[in-house]
Order: structure tokens, then sequence, then C-alpha cells
């Protein structure tokens, strides 16, 4: 019979937001408890005065079952009033859309946040409102958005190097200022502590995973748990199912391929993250190699067509874990 383990999962925006899904389902179905999501708050911003927690909201919502599945992110149906007038002033950019009823969520996060709140008080408030089924965590209530480097020397923001540029400028380095004197958010390290399984969600491993290892106390929190890590490879067949992760992943000189994530990510018993890999049926001729780093390959369908998909991968995850 499958055991009601504690999970905890981390995990950046689309693709952690499908897997999130699937995380509900699964332990829901063994009667196991709510699992706790550490969200990478890495591609977070300040436009036209709100803040904005991109990753966050895309969990959010799909949890809440609000969200533009099409798009990934925003809510569904939103309308754009009050972006067509900030446009109108030249406020914010013109790029960026922010919908009238996600508008409402950054006003919400911002007004708290003015009041003293922290980030974490202030997702556990955002979280109150539908019944979401799992426990939302920020990765740390520092303040960590991403900066690119790219070709040529500017340096962007995060956003805008992905959302007016498309990645299209050639990235060198990406920087999280604030990281240096970031930490874990109240909760996550003892979440990870007690956890029976921590799974690395279907992420960029750049962008999203790796400002959430990249916090100060966590890697050493992994370390430490006794809980059986288990990431789900983000490359389907050498290529990213979705988004921009492999323009990320050659700026660090990662190949993009599911052996490479892997080893990217290490394995635990070397000082890495990773006890056991969930590889995709069509990557299966690289389950040796993983293997060969030390982290055990197990070999699964990994399309997360819907939340039934996802809850499969999750089960199969756990069951790598030995639950
Ligand atoms: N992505 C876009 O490509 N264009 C947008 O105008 C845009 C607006 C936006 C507003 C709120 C929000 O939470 C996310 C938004 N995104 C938009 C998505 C986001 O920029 C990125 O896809 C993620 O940060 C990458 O993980």
């Amino acid at each position: 019979m499958a055991s009601s383990p504690r999970v905890v999962v981390l995990a950046g925006g689309v693709g952690g937001s499908k897997f999130t899904l699937g995380v509900r389902e699964a332990l829901a179905r063994r009667g196991a408890p709510e699992a706790t999501v550490v969200v990478n708050t890495g591609d977070d911003l300040w436009l036209s005065g709100v803040r904005l927690q991109p990753d966050v909201d895309s969990i959010l919502y799909a949890l809440a079952g609000v969200g533009d599945t099409e798009r990934g992110w925003g809510r569904a149906g939103d309308t754009e009033r009050v972006n067509h007038e900030l446009q109108q002033w030249g406020a914010g950019w013109p790029w960026f859309t922010l919908g009238d009823l996600d508008l409402g969520t950054h006003l919400a996060r911002t007004g708290w946040l003015r009041e003293g709140l922290t980030p974490t008080l202030v997702l556990e408030r955002l979280s109150r409102r539908w019944p979401l089924g799992v426990r939302m965590l920020p990765m740390t209530d520092a303040e960590v958005d991403t900066y690119v480097r790219v070709d040529g020397g500017a340096v962007l923001h995060f956003q805008e190097w992905w959302t007016r540029h498309r990645a299209q400028l050639t990235p060198l380095e990406f920087t999280n200022p604030g990281m240096r004197h970031a930490r874990p958010a109240p909760g996550v390290a003892e979440a990870i502590a007690d956890a029976d399984v921590v799974l690395v969600a279907p992420s960029n491993p750049v962008v999203s995973i790796g400002p959430i290892l990249a916090v100060p106390g966590m890697r050493e929190a992994l370390a430490a748990t006794s809980a059986q890590v288990v990431g789900v490879s983000p490359i389907i067949g050498g290529a990213v199912v979705r988004g921009m992760a492999d323009v990320c992943l050659t700026a660090i000189g990662v190949e993009t391929s599911a052996a490479a994530v892997a080893a990217h990510y290490g394995a635990r018993r070397d000082g890495g993250v990773l006890d056991a890999w969930l590889l995709a049926e069509e990557d299966a001729a690289l389950a040796a190699s993983v293997d060969a780093g030390g982290v055990r390959a197990v070999v699964a369908p990994l399309w997360m067509r819907d939340a039934l998909a996802s809850a499969d991968i999750v089960d199969a995850a756990l069951a790598a874990a030995g639950h």
C-alpha cells in the first residue's frame, strides 16, 4: 500500500504549477498530509509601485483554479483596463502586461508589505482565500531579484531580458545581488528537516531552481535532511518542454540534456542535492550515465498533460524515494 509521506517541493513557475497540482492530487489519494511548496522568488520585481511575484502567483492561481493555463501566468479571463491607462501615462513597461485582477493581488501584497508583513506572512494571507491543498512558502523573505549580464556588457532585470527580449540577448551571467544576506524563509529549513521526501519540480534549473538552491542555508538543509531528494527532469528528449531553459543552461555551460541537468544538480553523496532523478522514457538511454554519477535514475512518462498525469509522475517520484 502507498505510504503517507511528508513532502516538500522546490518549485518555479509554469512547470512548478503543473507539478504542484500533481503533488496535491497524489497526496490526497494517499490521505497524506498537505505538501509544503517552497517557491522561487528570484524572478520577482517592482513595477509601477507594486511587488510582483510571478512564480508565487502562477502556483497560487493554478492551485486555486483561477490561472490562465494557456499563458501560464496571470488570471484566466483577465482584462487590461488599468494596464492600458498606465501605458497612456508612460508608466511601467510597455512590453509587460498587468491584468486588472492580477493587479488586485499585487496591490494586496504591496499594501501588506508596506504595513510591515514579511513575504512569508503575506503569502500566508493570500493563501487563505482559496483551499489550496498545499502550504506555500517563499524560498526567502529577502529581495533577491535576478539580473542578467548579456553579451555587450549590459545588465538587465531578468524580467526585461525574459519578456522584452524573449531571452534573445545572449546571457553571460545570472546574478541575485540580494542573495548574500538572504536566509531560507521561516519554516523552510524546518519543513525540509521534517520531510520524508523532497521533490525538485521540473522547473527551469537555472532561474527557478537555481535561486532556491542559492539561498544561503538551503543546500545545508538539503544535505542534512534524512528525506530522500528526488528530482524530475525538465528536459524531455533532449529539449525543454516549455520556456527558454536551454538558453539559460547554455549560459552556465550545461548541455540541454536530462543527464547534464542531473549532473549539474549533483549527487547528494558527493555534496550535490539529488538522491534520485526521474528521466523521461525518451531519455531512457541516459539512465546509465545518471547512475554512474551517483544519482539513481528512474525512467517514467514525464509529460504533464493534466493533473492526473502529473500525479502519476509524483507517484513515480515517491516510489523512487521508497514511498
Ligand atoms: N510574461 C510575458 O511574457 N509577458 C508579460 O507581459 C507578462 C506579464 C506578467 C505579469 C504578471 C506575472 O506574474 C507574470 C507575467 N509574465 C509575463 C510571466 C513572467 O514574466 C515569466 O514568464 C516568469 O517570470 C518566468 O518564470
